[in-house]
């Protein structure tokens, strides 16, 4: 945690279909026409047509907070970002954040959510990646595969180890459609996982590397290759996505 506040966008990916196990833990905890919302916090807003899935850290604690009573609304994260947002004006009361369900990750894998903007409107699935950090953002990280490293690369170790994660293939393997085009070519996370010859979400330090060349080389010199802003700098582009989806409602700012 640095000296200047890290700004995120984040996303509200709402709740179609819960878990087996999600369902045992809910119980009659929240009214049945609840709109209850995963919260991935995000640096890359402008990414966000190419998300395939949202990730959990398994063994990480996440609990349902309920954001509006009148509107039914609840909030899936970590209480620590729950905290934070009762002091930034998301929640109605002042430093009141509503504790209503409580989980670990592991109990939410295999929940189906709409994921805003992106083309699997069908919906994507909550998976787990052990990489999560519990103190950093929501806990919660929307999975786009063609523009992160680490996405890109939990997205191949579940892929690969499906029946050892517990989830089914089809979960984790959706199209991963080029978003930004870049001299590296239209997706800089696979090419940079190929190129440093990264094997596994283990690999932190060549991870650190790609994140750093990916994220340099997308906002400096990519150009968006998907959505209604295709032809444009990513540079321009970024805060016009960011306010398109802050007017939707479909995201809010949170700072920590
Ligand atoms: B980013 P910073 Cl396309 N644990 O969003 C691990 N990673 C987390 C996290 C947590 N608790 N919370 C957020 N993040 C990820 C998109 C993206 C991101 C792309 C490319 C790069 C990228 C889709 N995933 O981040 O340490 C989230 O992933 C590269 C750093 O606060 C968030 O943005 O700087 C980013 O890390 C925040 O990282």
């Amino acid at each position: 945690e640095g000296v200047t506040p890290q700004e995120y966008t984040c996303l509200k990916l709402r709740t179609l279909e819960w878990s087996e196990r999600a369902k045992e833990v809910i119980g009659d905890k929240l009214p049945a026409d609840a709109k209850v919302y995963f919260i991935p916090a995000t640096l890359r807003p402008e990414t966000m047509y190419g998300q395939t899935c949202c990730f959990v850290g398994p063994k990480v604690a996440y609990s349902v907070f309920e954001v509006s009573a009148s509107k039914k609304e609840y909030f899936v994260m970590s209480t620590r970002a729950a905290r934070n947002m009762a002091f930034q004006n998301i929640f109605p009361e002042w430093g009141v954040y509503p504790k209503v369900v409580d989980f670990v990750g592991a109990d939410l894998v295999g929940t189906r959510v709409h994921a805003p903007l992106s083309v699997h409107s069908e919906g994507v699935y909550i998976l787990p990646m052990e990489t999560v950090k519990p103190t950093k953002g929501t806990g919660v990280v929307t999975c786009v595969p063609s523009n992160s490293p680490d996405d890109y690369a939990t997205v191949l170790e579940l892929t690969k180890k499906a029946d050892y994660y517990g989830i089914k293939k089809e979960w984790v393997d959706k199209e991963i459609v080029p978003i930004i085009d870049t001299p590296m070519g239209d997706l800089s996370a696979k090419v940079l996982y190929e190129k440093l010859k990264i094997n596994s979400p283990k690999d932190v330090k060549q991870l650190t590397e790609a994140k750093e060349i990916a994220y340099k080389t997308d906002f400096y010199q990519g150009t968006m290759k998907f959505g209604p802003f295709a032809g444009t700098p990513v540079q321009d582009a970024k805060p016009l996505i960011t306010a398109q989806l802050l007017e939707s409602g479909d995201a809010f700012k949170y700072a920590e």
